[in-house]
This record gives C-alpha cells, sequence and structure tokens, in this order.
C-alpha cells in the first residue's frame, strides 16, 4: 500500500505540536515513544510526517490481522450502515452468531460478551466466585482464587489487588481479598495453595507483561489435573497469548489442555472496536441469572459483527500456521543474536521477549534506536522488549526487523 500520499487535512499540527499539545491536558499514565502514528496498513504505520514503521508491537496483540484488514474493516463498514447498539435489553441479530462461532472456535459451550480484557478477567473472577458458591458449595464470601507470581490480567482496582507489581498497585488501595499468589511454573507451590475454597485457579498459558515467560512443557497440563482433582476451576487468560498469536488458536494447545474457562480480548475486537469475552463450560457461565451481570456495550452488533469476521479469519488456520512458520524464522534470527547483544530470548510463534545486554541499553533505550530504524517495539521490564508482529507479517518484513535489531545491538 502506498500511504504516502499523507493526508495532512486531519490537521496542520506536526508530530511535536501534537505531543506537545498533549502533556497539558492529557494523564500522564504512559510514556509513549516520540512517534505520532496518523495512518497505517497491514503490518506498516505512517507518522504525521509520512515517515513509515514496521509495527512488531501490534497493539499488544490487538493487531493480530494487521493494521485494518481488509475483511474486518468490510464487515465494521456493513454494520456500521445498519445497526451499531441496542444495548441488552433487546435481542440484536449479530450476537448469536458471534456466540456460536467463537464457542465452536474454543470448543467451549457458552459465552459471555464484554468489551475490554480487564472487564473479562473481573467478569471471569465472579463467575468463578458464583460457580464455588452454588455449584462447588464454598461457604459464602470465602471463596478463593489462585494466581501467579509476574502476572498481568489488567487495571482494575480488584485485579491490581492480586497485581506483584508494585508499579501496577501503589497508592490504588484498599484491595479486594481473596487471592493468593504462588510462583509461576511451579506445581507444587500451587498444589500447596489449592484447598476447599478455592474458586479457581487464574493464569495466563505464556505471561506476557513479564517478558513472555513460557512454563516448562508439562505445567499446563498439571494446572489441569491439579484443579480438576481440586474441583476448582482452571481459568486461562489468553487475551494476550490467544487468537492465533503462538501459532495455535489458544495458547492453551500447545498442551492440548482446555481449561473450564477461557478469557479473551484484544484481536478479539480485530483491532477495530474493544471485544472481549468469558468462554467457559455450560456448568459454570450458567450460574448467571439475568439482572446479575452485565455491560451497557457488551454483546452489541457492531462488536459481534467484527468479532464475528475474526473468527471466521481464524477458522481457516491460515494465521495460525504463518505464525507458527515466521515464528520459526523468529526464534532462529534471535538465536543468531544470542551472544551479539541479545543475552537470552522466549518465543513461542509470532511472539517473543527478547533480553539484551544492559550495556548496550535499556528496554527503552532499544525501542528509541529501532524507532529511528523504522521499527517499532515496546519494552517489558529491564532491558527486555517484546516482539509481536501481527500475524499478517511478511517474511521479508520480518527479516528487515531482525536486521535492524542487530544493528542497533552492535550500535
Ligand atoms: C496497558 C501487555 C500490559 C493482558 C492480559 C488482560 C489484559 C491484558 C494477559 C487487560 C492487557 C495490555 C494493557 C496495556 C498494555 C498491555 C500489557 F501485557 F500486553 F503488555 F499492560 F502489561 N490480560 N494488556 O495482557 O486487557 O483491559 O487492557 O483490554 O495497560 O498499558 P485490557
Amino acid at each position: 500500500m502506498s500511504i504516502a500520499q499523507t493526508d495532512r487535512t486531519h490537521g496542520a499540527r506536526s508530530s511535536a505540536e501534537l505531543i506537545g499539545a498533549e502533556a497539558p491536558v492529557l494523564a500522564h499514565n504512559y510514556h509513549p515513544l516520540p512517534v505520532v502514528v496518523a495512518r497505517a496498513e497491514g503490518a506498516w504505520v505512517e507518522d504525521v510526517e509520512g515517515r513509515r514503521y514496521l509495527d512488531m508491537l501490534a497493539g499488544y496483540s490487538a493487531l493480530n490481522f494487521g493494521h485494518r484488514h481488509p475483511a474486518l474493516i468490510e464487515a465494521a463498514h456493513r454494520q456500521l450502515d445498519r445497526l451499531t447498539l441496542t444495548s441488552r435489553a433487546f435481542h440484536n441479530d449479530r450476537l448469536a452468531g458471534f456466540a456460536e462461532g467463537l464457542a465452536a472456535l474454543t470448543g467451549l459451550d457458552m459465552v459471555l460478551p464484554m468489551n475490554t480484557g480487564a472487564e473479562a478477567v473481573e467478569s471471569g473472577i465472579k463467575v468463578a466466585r458464583k460457580w464455588a458458591y452454588e455449584v462447588k458449595g464454598v461457604p459464602r464470601d470465602r471463596a478463593t482464587i489462585v494466581v501467579a507470581d509476574g502476572n498481568f490480567h489488567g487495571r482494575t482496582t480488584t485485579i491490581v489487588s492480586f497485581s506483584t507489581d508494585e508499579t501496577a498497585r501503589a497508592g490504588f488501595g484498599p484491595f479486594t481479598p481473596g487471592f493468593r499468589v504462588v510462583p509461576y511454573n511451579d506445581l507444587a507451590a500451587l498444589e500447596a495453595a489449592v484447598d476447599e475454597t478455592t474458586a479457581a485457579v487464574l493464569i495466563e498459558p505464556i505471561q506476557g507483561e513479564a517478558g513472555v515467560i513460557i512454563p516448562d512443557e508439562g505445567y499446563l497440563t498439571g494446572v489441569r489435573e491439579l484443579t480438576r482433582r481440586a474441583d476448582c476451576l482452571f481459568v486461562a487468560d489468553e487475551i494476550q497469548s490467544g487468537l492465533g498469536r503462538t501459532g495455535r488458536t489458544l495458547a492453551v494447545e500447545h498442551e492440548n489442555v482446555l481449561p473450564d474457562m477461557l478469557l479473551l480480548g484484544k484481536a478479539l475486537g480485530g483491532g477495530i472496536v474493544p471485544v472481549s469475552a468469558v468462554v467457559a463450560r455450560r456448568e459454570v457461565l450458567a450460574v448467571l441469572r439475568p439482572g446479575e451481570h452485565g455491560s451497557t456495550f457488551g454483546g452489541n452488533p457492531l462488536s459481534a459483527a467484527v468479532g464475528s469476521a475474526v473468527v471466521a479469519l481464524l477458522e481457516t488456520g491460515e494465521f495460525q500456521e504463518h505464525a507458527a512458520a515466521l515464528g520459526e524464522v523468529l526464534r532462529e534470527g534471535l538465536a543468531g543474536l544470542t551472544g551479539k547483544g541479545v543475552t537470552g530470548f522466549r518465543s513461542r510463534g509470532l511472539w517473543a521477549g527478547v533480553d539484551v545486554d544492559p550495556s548496550i541499553g535499556t528496554g527503552r533505550e532499544i525501542s528509541e534506536r529501532l524507532m529511528r530504524e523504522g521499527v517499532l517495539v515496546k519494552d517489558t521490564h529491564g532491558s527486555t522488549i517484546r516482539l509481536a508482529p501481527p500475524l499478517t507479517v511478511t517474511e521479508d518484513e520480518l527479516r528487515s526487523a531482525l536486521d535492524s535489531l542487530e544493528r542497533v545491538l552492535l550500535g
């Protein structure tokens, strides 16, 4: 796509002027790279001045299908011209198809449509607790949920209540009780934390924000077996790891494990609208009755139409296969850089956490140097950067990004 014909009619202000204009009026809860994106298509974004960048962050995996995938934009346009919102006070003609398609795609029975990932996580926590009281028989208000050290599940007060990242939780108390934290990838610690009050074990199959931490082979299988034995729910947060990112529809498929409840978001909205969902066994979501949970926008026809188009893209398996194949190119490329500035990496499919020698720079400094090379990434912690391009990225684009990383590392 030629995005050279930058359309400046959207406002004459330069990138620098736009960045300056944000300062006094926009909450400073981010420290963005100094790039102002104005247009995008596929794996490429273009800033206000017309400079092009390869997007190796993809909205933290919300842009798995690239910027403005034609099928998704078409679905959105079509729905915008018909109906956008009804509330759930009435039915709409898109929701059944979305729920049927998503249930079939994941292999579970029922869908609770929400909007953001954090809303799906919060909803999953509420449903797991209600299931514990009504089905498992845990005494009211005594339910516990076991989570992992290094978790990232969103930014709401309850979710940061069980965060182990002081930056994410300091100053936001008092916190919600009922959570136990155990080391990730440690089945013995998990076994010790689960008891008759446990409603669920809530984990990311691969920890994203922690730096793409991949558990040992057998961990997810162990969690599945342990939660079944203990009569508590295995809740997998696939908001970042799911929907093709790791080379499978779901990251749990790498161990052929099916949780009791899946939390989905990000790419489920195609990079167009916020769409998230709790997908679970019937016995679990059946605990919700009218009036007990809800959302103004959850399951709206525009979201359902885009969500159905996303499900249709994933049903072919092509994005998963592409991510798996190019994931090997990514892995080989990073292995080739190991010892040349890369001190370690973890990758699965088109998702990698790359540890850079701190003497070369912090993650932020590496990100800024890559930006000047025309590649956009985001650091996680310290000197670790995350690579997560759109699953539509071509091999040439991926190799070009790896070449840029090599140049930055070699200084
Ligand atoms: C930010 C990263 C952070 C998630 C998992 C739930 C949510 C997320 C596994 C909540 C969201 C986003 C949030 C965004 C940056 C990004 C992120 F992990 F992806 F890198 F922050 F840690 N479960 N992750 O990854 O979904 O409510 O945001 O839709 O907060 O800056 P959300």
